[in-house]
């Protein structure tokens, strides 16, 4: 089979277009096609192997050739792949393809590294669990995240039958609105299928990944999407999601009404890597306070003429905020500070060069925030 053959309309025909292959991908496949090498998507990752779903179906293939020691390297979820057109099971990965977003958080060792954990994704689902006491503190640091990736984050307030009382249920949305400037905010119950639709709408065509806790309904939420038990879902066992994860690989699933979902394991922690503007995004109601401080390099302590501080006086902005920000700007900073500047640069460059229109124009607007 010739791949190189499919002229650029004859993208969207594509048999892997459901997995979101397009124009661009092909002809940033172009190089290895004329070397006769099999277009893929991963659609999960273990033990220095992966499935690749390409027009052979899905197939097994080593990432031993494209291993590198950075583990932001590393083949993830939701890359884009040339495999060996035939061969051995597993086959072989020879290259993997620039990612235009790329989801990450750093590791918890002790030399600070960033670790992938999704790729090539449009939308990040956070999935937030109403059987627990709302962290809005939480919410915050995934979303800083999120925009951080260069997707667009939806908050998906999960197992919404718990709060059958709908005045209840708005001020939790309410609550999540006001930490969230500029996502949506949607509440769901896979069990009853409340609010799938609307889910479906918002996500529908892309790649989306759902992120959060353990135990805070994602999987259920999948199978709900897919129409099918695709993933095992577990009742959580202790209230924090310490002790146990359901799922524990990353996993691409095809939507029935077009796009993919890929469902990950639940986070515990998400440390911050390199994400100062994906912060400024979740707090962007004080960068814009902060354009009408008297002092451009005002740090909203005690300066005068202070429009941060003169909207926490007036109740405007939540005391609450402004100490998350400044928390997650802090952590930000240090994690910065520790962390190789060439390898955080050579990051950028990787995926953040590449992407559609829209996420240039959502860059250019958050290079101004800088
Ligand atoms: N009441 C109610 N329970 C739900 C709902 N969705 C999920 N649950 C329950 O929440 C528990 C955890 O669900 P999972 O889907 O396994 O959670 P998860 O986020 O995938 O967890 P990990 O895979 O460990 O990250 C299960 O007992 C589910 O039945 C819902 O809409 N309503
Ligand atoms: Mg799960
Ligand atoms: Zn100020």
């Amino acid at each position: 089979m010739n791949f190189s053959s499919l002229s650029a309309s004859s993208a969207s025909l594509h048999p892997l277009a459901q997995y979101g292959w397009d124009e661009d991908w092909e002809a940033e496949f172009a190089p290895y096609a004329e070397q006769g090498l099999l277009p893929g998507r991963v659609v999960r990752v273990d033990r220095g192997q992966c499935d690749v779903v390409t027009l052979l179906g899905t197939v097994r293939a080593d990432t031993e050739f494209v291993v590198p020691r950075d583990p932001m390297k590393v083949v993830c979820t939701g890359d884009w792949v040339a495999v060996d057109p035939e061969g051995g099971d597993p086959r072989y990965v020879r290259a993997y393809l620039p990612r235009r977003t790329a989801f990450v958080r750093s590791t918890s060792s002790k030399r600070s590294e960033g670790q992938i954990l999704a790729a090539n994704v449009d939308h990040a689902v956070i999935a937030v669990s109403l059987a627990l006491e709302l962290d809005l503190g939480r919410v915050e640091r995934f979303l800083a995240l999120a925009w951080e990736s260069g997707a667009q984050p939806v908050v998906v307030l999960t197992k919404a039958d718990l709060v059958p009382d709908p005045v209840a249920l708005s001020y939790l949305v309410q609550d999540v609105e006001t930490s969230a400037p500029g996502v949506p905010v949607l509440t769901v119950s896979a069990l009853h299928g409340d609010g799938l639709d609307v889910l479906v709408a918002m996500v529908g065509g892309g790649t989306s990944v759902l992120l959060g806790q353990s135990g805070a309904g994602k999987s259920t939420l999948a199978n709900a999407l897919l129409g099918e038990d695709v993933m095992d879902v577990q009742a959580a066992r202790d209230v924090d999601g310490k002790g146990r994860h359901t799922t524990t690989t990353r996993n691409l699933l095809a939507l029935p009404g077009g796009g993919v979902l890929i469902d990950t394991p639940g986070l515990r922690g998400v440390g911050l890597f390199d994400a100062e503007t994906g912060v400024g995004q979740v707090f962007s109601e004080i960068q814009e306070l902060a354009d009408g401080c008297r002092f451009q390099d005002c740090g909203h302590e005690s300066e005068p003429g202070c429009a941060v501080l003169a909207a926490l006086d007036s109740g405007e902005l939540p005391v609450r905020r402004l100490e998350s920000y400044r928390k997650l700007m802090r952590e930000n900073q240090w994690i910065v500070a520790k962390t190789d500047a060439r390898a955080r640069a050579e990051l950028r460059r990787d995926w953040k060069r590449k992407g559609a229109e829209g996420k240039a124009a959502m860059e250019a607007k958050r290079r101004g925030w800088r």
